[in-house]
Formats: structure tokens, C-alpha cells, sequence
């Protein structure tokens, strides 16, 4: 039996273009949802998984399989549907699984054979068992998965092309922020793979470097945190000699003891949701926990890098308690923070979360004709309405906010202090400049943007800007 499993690729996902920016090259992650799902396939199936993030495949000229399984963010949905429809016109049955698939799935149904909403750990087994027996069903639930039933991925079946290799260790989160689909989909409980499992995976790891997928490596309570230095104690035991990047939430930097072992089990890297630099923001965006305890943010970013960890802070930008200057705000606070890298992304109402729920009933989705416009859903597109700014507006807070930060003069700045600090300045150098090489590919995309959704899907804000902004 022969299986195909498929990451559609969203040519407007800047960072996979790889051809218009080199720097692309290490910011090209594998799907490991596939690599699961072939953990958890039985020997008898021969695999092979194809990202079409490194190119699409001549798919007429390789041998016709016996069941295709499609993976894809809300983003990727349109290929998806792209991909499956060619091999639904061979008679090729075609699964769907994953966030899209779950939080659309009517859209999902009519478009392929069988949908899996939830984990597939529980269910993928009885997929390819009723498939061999002629009797797919249109769709499985797998919920949440045991989390100690989650098998090492198939790391040896995307062996080359990537820089980095991928491994998740937790799965959940309690914060259900507005805008982020996690809670909705891998629950409030926070649940974490053996320590045992996470240390053979890694050592099944070719790369030298990882990324850590969870949302949040360390958590937030106090056992979480225990969990997390067990872990890096273990990995160092292990003398795994891999150097990783994660992304937890900002209490990363009250534990000494937690960085020092994290450091020495090989974290190089950080990705912390910063989200806005306003107390009024953060609530608005349900991120409580960052407000705690009136923190300082910019002693926190320093203590993790002290111990040679960059930090790469993420904002969200068109809250409705931003006002005219956010951008330039942004980057300011990122510098003061301190952060080696700033990710800034658009306000994004992703189906399934708190923030489309409230969007939809205010009539503030201006890109909804569905399937086709989900491709903007990439948080790099204005895709709704916002409260205090027109469409050329939040795109100017935006680029405002990129060029402030990723400005040479900046940057040099940046890779100077690190020098001086002896921490790792030809990383820092390659990430600020791959940063400043999408500032060009995105100032295009937004052309092409606004030339095709232009004033009349955001009339209402347009209005807005006169009387409120
Ligand atoms: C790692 C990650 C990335 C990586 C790599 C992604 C990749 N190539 O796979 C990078 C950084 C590139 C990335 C980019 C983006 N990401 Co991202 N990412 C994640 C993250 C943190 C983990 C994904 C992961 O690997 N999980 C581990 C695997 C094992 O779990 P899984 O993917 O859920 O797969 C399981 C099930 O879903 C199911 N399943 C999945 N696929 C299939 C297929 C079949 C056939 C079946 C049967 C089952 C099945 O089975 C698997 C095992 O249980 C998730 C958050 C999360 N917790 O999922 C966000 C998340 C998926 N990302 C998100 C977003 C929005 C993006 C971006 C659009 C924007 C951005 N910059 O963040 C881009 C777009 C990328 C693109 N190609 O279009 C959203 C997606 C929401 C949505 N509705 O689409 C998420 C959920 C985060 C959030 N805040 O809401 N991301
Ligand atoms: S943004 Fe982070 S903290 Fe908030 S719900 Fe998502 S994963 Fe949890």
C-alpha cells in the first residue's frame, strides 16, 4: 500500500521563499504533523511525504498511491483543496487532517473523501485499516490524544533540505488568548510526552538544530517548570549535542536555575509573545499572564540572554486599543525590551478562535470570501476591519514598525552589543538581516494587496478613521 502525505504550500507565506530571499533557507521548518502521522502508520504502507514548501512534485509522474493524506493551516487550505481534487480525479482516495480541517470542517467535507478533526493518534490506525477495506468513513474525531501515546515522529523520512529538525514534547494550553486557536484545539489541559520518549526522539534527530514546536516549552505553574528542568536535566544526561530553539511565555526569565540547565541541555534561541506594548492591549488580547506581577520586561530579556539565549519578541498590530504611531511604539518597545529579533504580525481572525467569533458578529472580516481568500490568512495580511485605521493606514503602522527596527544602522547596532557581550553575533546578524530581507518581498505583497482589495472591503473603517482615529 502506498501513502502519500502532503504540506501544501502558500506561495504568500514570505518566509518560504526561498528563491527571492536567501536568508529564507533557515526559516523553513518540516511538518512534523506528518512525520506523526507516519510514526503511526504500519510497516505495510510505504510512505513518502512531500513538502511542497521545497518545491511541488511532478505529481503525474510518480506511481499512483493508495490513500493521500493532506495536512494544512487555515493558510495552506486553498492548495490543499488544489492538491486534492487532482487526486480525487485519479479515483486516489484523499484524507484531511489538521487545524483547518477541524475548525472548517463543512468547507473541508466538501472538498475531500474523509476529514480527521482533532489529534490523529487515536484514529489515523482505523483510517488506513478501513481504507485497505474499501470503507473509508467521511470522518473520524481523534480529539485529544493520550499524550503518552504519541509516537517518536519519522524523522528519517525528511532527512535532507531543512536546517533545523522539529520536536514536540507538550501539547495544550490553559490561556485561550483571543486571537490563537491552541486552547480550541489541543484543550486547556497542559499535557507533557514522557521524558523518556522526548529524549530517544531527539536522539533520533539528524539536524544539529531543532525547533521545539510546543507553544510553550516551560509552562506556567510551578510543576510545569519542575517538569521542564527535569527534562533539560535528562537531555544533558544524555549528551544529546543538539542546539534548539523554543517558544515559551515570559516567565522563562525568572529562573535562574531553569536557564542555566536550559542552556546547557542546548536552548540557543527563545520565541515569546510580547503581543502588544500596552496593558490596554494585552487585555484586550486575553494575554493575562504577561501582565503579571507589573514585570519588567527589559530585566527579563536580559537575565535569558545572559546566559546566551537570543530572544526574539512577537507583536500583534491593529488591536482596537491601538491608536495612530502603534508601529513606531512597537518597535520602540522591542528595542527597549531589548530583543534580538521582532516578529510583527496583523490582528487575524483564525476560524475557530475567540477574536472570529467577535469579529464575525461585528461584521469586521473584510477578506471573507471563502475558500480562496484563506490564503491571506498568514497574520502578514490586513485581513479584517480595524477600529482606528484604514487599510493603507495599518499597512503604514506596519512597515513603520519593520523599518524602525530592521534600519542597518539598527541592526549593526544589535550585532555590535552581542559581539560585545559574546553572544553569538553571527546568528543575531542572520536573523535581523533575514527580517530585513522580507521588509522588500512584503512592501510588495502589500502593493499587490491593496491593488486587489482595495477601499470598498474596508469601507466601514475607512468611515471609522474620521470620526474615531
Ligand atoms: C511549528 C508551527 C509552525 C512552524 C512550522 C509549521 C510546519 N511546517 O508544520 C512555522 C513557524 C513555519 C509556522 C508558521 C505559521 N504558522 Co504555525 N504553528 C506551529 C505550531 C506551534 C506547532 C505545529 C506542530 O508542528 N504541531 C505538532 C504536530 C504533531 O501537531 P499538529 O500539527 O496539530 O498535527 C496533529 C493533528 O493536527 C493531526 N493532523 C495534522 N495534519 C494532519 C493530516 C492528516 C491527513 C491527518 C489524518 C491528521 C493530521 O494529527 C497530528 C498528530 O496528532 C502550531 C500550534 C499548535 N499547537 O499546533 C502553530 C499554528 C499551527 N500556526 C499557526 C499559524 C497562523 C501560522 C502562520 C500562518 C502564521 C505565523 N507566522 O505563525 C504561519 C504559516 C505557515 C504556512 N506554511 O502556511 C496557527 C494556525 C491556525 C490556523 N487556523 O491556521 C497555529 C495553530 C498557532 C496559533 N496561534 O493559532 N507554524
Ligand atoms: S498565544 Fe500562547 S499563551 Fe496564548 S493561548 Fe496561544 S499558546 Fe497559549
Amino acid at each position: 500500500m502506498r501513502l502519500y502525505l502532503i504540506n501544501p504550500s502558500n506561495p504568500l507565506v514570505s518566509i518560504v521563499r526561498i528563491r527571492e530571499s536567501r536568508w529564507n533557507r533557515y526559516r523553513v521548518w518540516k511538518p512534523l504533523s506528518l512525520m506523526v502521522l507516519a510514526g503511526l502508520t504500519p510497516p505495510e504502507w510505504e510512505i513518502t511525504i512531500v513538502d511542497e514548501n521545497l518545491g511541488v512534485p511532478d505529481y503525474p509522474a510518480m506511481p499512483r498511491p493508495d490513500l493521500v493524506g493532506i495536512t494544512a493551516f487555515t493558510a495552506q487550505a486553498n492548495r490543499a483543496y488544489e492538491v486534492a481534487a487532482h487526486f480525487r480525479r485519479l479515483r486516489v482516495p484523499v484524507v484531511m487532517g489538521g487545524i483547518h480541517a477541524t475548525m472548517c470542517l463543512d468547507e473541508v467535507m466538501e472538498r475531500v473523501d474523509s476529514a480527521v478533526t482533532g489529534e490523529a493518534e487515536s484514529v489515523w490506525p482505523q483510517v488506513l485499516e478501513d481504507t485497505q477495506n474499501g470503507c473509508l468513513k467521511r470522518r473520524y474525531d481523534g480529539g485529544f490524544a493520550e499524550i503518552d501515546s504519541v509516537p517518536p515522529a519519522r524523522h528519517d523520512l525528511l532527512a535532507g533540505g531543512y536546517a533545523l529538525g522539529a520536536i514536540q514534547t507538550t501539547r495544550g494550553c490553559p490561556m485561550n488568548c483571543t486571537f490563537c486557536s491552541v486552547t480550541a484545539f489541543n484543550g486547556a489541559h497542559y499535557r507533557q510526552r514522557p521524558i523518556s520518549d522526548v529524549v530517544r526522539e531527539f536522539q533520533l534527530i539528524r539536524e544539529k538544530h531543532v525547533l521545539v514546536v510546543d507553544d510553550n516549552l516551560i509552562g506556567t505553574r510551578p510543576e510545569h517548570i519542575a517538569r521542564a528542568k527535569d527534562l533539560f536535566r535528562a537531555m544533558v544526561q544524555a549528551n544529546l549535542r543538539k542546539e534548539w530553539v523554543a517558544q515559551a511565555t515570559i516567565n522563562f526569565g525568572d529562573d535562574e536555575e531553569l536557564l542555566a540547565l536550559a542552556t546547557k541541555a542546548g536552548c540557543r534561541g527563545v520565541f515569546i509573545g510580547f503581543e502588544s506594548p500596552t496593558p490596554e492591549g494585552l487585555l484586550e488580547l486575553g494575554k493575562k499572564f504577561t501582565l503579571l506581577k507589573g514585570r519588567d520586561f527589559r530585566a527579563s530579556v536580559r537575565r535569558i540572554q545572559r546566559h546566551n539565549i537570543l530572544v526574539v519578541g512577537s507583536f500583534i498590530i491593529g488591536l482596537d486599543n491601538d491608536t495612530p504611531g502603534i508601529g513606531k511604539r512597537t518597535a520602540a518597545a522591542a528595542r527597549q525590551y531589548g530583543l534580538d529579533n521582532l516578529n510583527a504580525m496583523f490582528l487575524t481572525p483564525l476560524p475557530g478562535t475567540r477574536l472570529w467569533d467577535q469579529m464575525k458578529s461585528e461584521g469586521r472580516i473584510a477578506l471573507d470570501t471563502f475558500p480562496e481568500d484563506w490564503k491571506y490568512y498568514t497574520l502578514t495580511f490586513p485581513v479584517a476591519r480595524c477600529k482606528h485605521f484604514s487599510l493603507d493606514s495599518i499597512i503604514e503602522e506596519m512597515i513603520s514598525c519593520d523599518r524602525d527596527f530592521y534600519s542597518m544602522r539598527r541592526i549593526l547596532r544589535r550585532v555590535w552589543g552581542n559581539l560585545w557581550r559574546r553572544r553569538k553575533p553571527l546568528i543575531a546578524l542572520v536573523g535581523n538581516l533575514s527580517y530585513r530581507s522580507n521588509l522588500r518581498l512584503n512592501c510588495k505583497a502589500y502593493a499587490d494587496f491593496k491593488c486587489q482589495h482595495d477601499k470598498s472591503h474596508y469601507g466601514v473603517s475607512e468611515v471609522q478613521v474620521g470620526t474615531e482615529g
